[in-house]
């Protein structure tokens, strides 16, 4: 739902304009660094872009699904770890608390987090529990008003420069799948937590992860998100849904980045005498990815669109996510075969942006848990 075309649109053009003029030219500092310019964070933090997502009561702007995935229509145009810093706060940072959390709990933080004063992460991800989340190991014993946290948490995003993190947590060991998970707000200060060194990746240059390690960290009780014990890892699957959807648009976005400057290049760039845009080849490539990047951009839309009506979108989110990235990183492989031995090197962006795509079908859920979700819906669907 779009609240008010005109609104939307001011917002919409001033993030072009701002992506274009400041982000896009600033790409290759941000991946020669594996750095954010700090005058650029200021400027996100000015732009109030760290609490997109959260409700103008709490210091956002509480923007809908739909209009999320417009914004991030234009955000995801450029390198993907501008929108990552931000991300967080915006996405599985923050919807925990929103969703599940107590109203104390939302005053406390969300406005921090609205302004980009705190930054925050979410503490899923195990050495030993990836895909099968609900198999994690890290413990939250009741001890009097706390509860004691152990447990290593791994590729942890902006882990290094967060202030607050969302902990899925088993609150009761002889419940060994999710039904045992709670979810707790753990203040990056608490005595007995430490970070790993940051991970060095493949790509997204500049968005920083690492393990989040917990050593007998003692968190008042009044951390445990909403006040209940056992629904963690519902918690953190409504989180993902939402995520998810996020993703599927940053990936139309990065594939519409890397296919207008393959056009450019294709029209630019000469060869048997005529432009290689001409070329028949060429140009299958050229419309097979515009036709993908649209059919994805629907979808994200769409999904989006009924979140905002209040329909559970499990199965959309997932669909579009596994559809959207996996389109992605086609349109990314095409796009460097157009560029063809310029494409290999780092003077063009899409040797970059190949790599750094390369995380959104693995990172929120991997294509294979997504196809996993989608058949266990239809299943349960069909029988219910
Ligand atoms: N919203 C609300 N509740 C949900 C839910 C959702 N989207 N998905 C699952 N649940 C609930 C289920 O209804 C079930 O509740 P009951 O026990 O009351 O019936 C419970 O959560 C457990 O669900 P399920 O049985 O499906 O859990 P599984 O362990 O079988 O696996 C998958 C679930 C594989 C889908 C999950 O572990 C997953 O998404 N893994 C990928 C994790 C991931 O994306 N990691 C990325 C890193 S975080 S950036």
């Amino acid at each position: 739902m779009i609240r008010d075309t005109e609104t939307l649109q001011i917002l919409l053009d001033s993030l072009r304009q701002f992506v274009n003029e400041a982000l896009i030219p600033r790409e290759n500092e941000v991946a020669e660094t594996d750095n954010i310019p700090d005058d650029i964070v200021v400027q996100l933090q000015e732009m109030g872009l760290f609490g997109l997502t959260i409700p103008e009561e709490f210091g956002g702007m509480g923007v809908t699904m739909e209009e999320e995935v417009n914004i991030a229509f234009e955000l995801g145009r450029t390198s993907p770890a501008f929108r990552s810093y931000i991300g967080t706060n915006n996405g599985i940072g923050s919807i925990g608390i929103l969703l599940d959390g107590s109203q104390e709990q939302k005053l406390k933080y969300l406005p921090g987090l609205a302004s980009g004063e705190l930054l925050s992460a979410f503490c899923l991800t195990e050495p030993d529990s990836g895909s099968d989340a609900a198999s994690l190991k890290t413990s939250a014993v009741r001890d009097g008003d706390h509860y004691i946290i152990n447990g290593t948490k791994r590729f942890i995003t902006n882990a290094p420069h967060a202030d607050i993190f969302t902990v899925m947590a088993r609150t009761n060991p002889d419940i060994k799948g999710s039904g045992g998970i709670s979810a707790f707000i753990v203040e990056r200060d608490t005595a007995g937590i430490s970070l790993g060194k940051r991970d060095n990746k493949m790509g997204q240059k500049g968005a920083h992860t690492s393990d989040v390690i917990f050593e007998n960290v003692r968190v008042p009780a009044s951390q445990l998100i909403g006040g209940v014990e056992g629904v963690g890892f519902k918690t953190a699957m409504k989180v993902l849904d939402k995520g998810r959807l996020h993703i599927a648009a940053l990936s139309v976005a990065a594939a519409e980045r890397m296919l207008a400057d393959s056009l450019q290049y294709a029209i630019e760039r000469k060869q048997f005498g005529k432009p290689i845009a001409e070329f028949q080849l060429i140009q299958a490539m050229l419309a097979d990815s515009k036709t993908e990047i649209y059919a994805a951009r629907c979808m994200v839309l769409d999904a989006a669109k009924k979140r905002d009506q209040g329909l559970n979108i499990g199965t959309e989110a997932s669909c579009s996510k596994m559809f959207a990235t996996e389109m992605c990183g086609r349109v990314a492989d095409r796009c460097v075969q157009i560029h063809g031995g310029a494409g290999y090197v780092s003077e063009y962006a899409i040797e970059r942006f190949y790599r750094d795509v390369r995380l959104f079908r693995i990172y929120e859920g991997t294509t294979q848990i997504q196809q996993l979700v989608i058949a266990r819906n239809m299943i349960r669907d069909a029988q219910s």
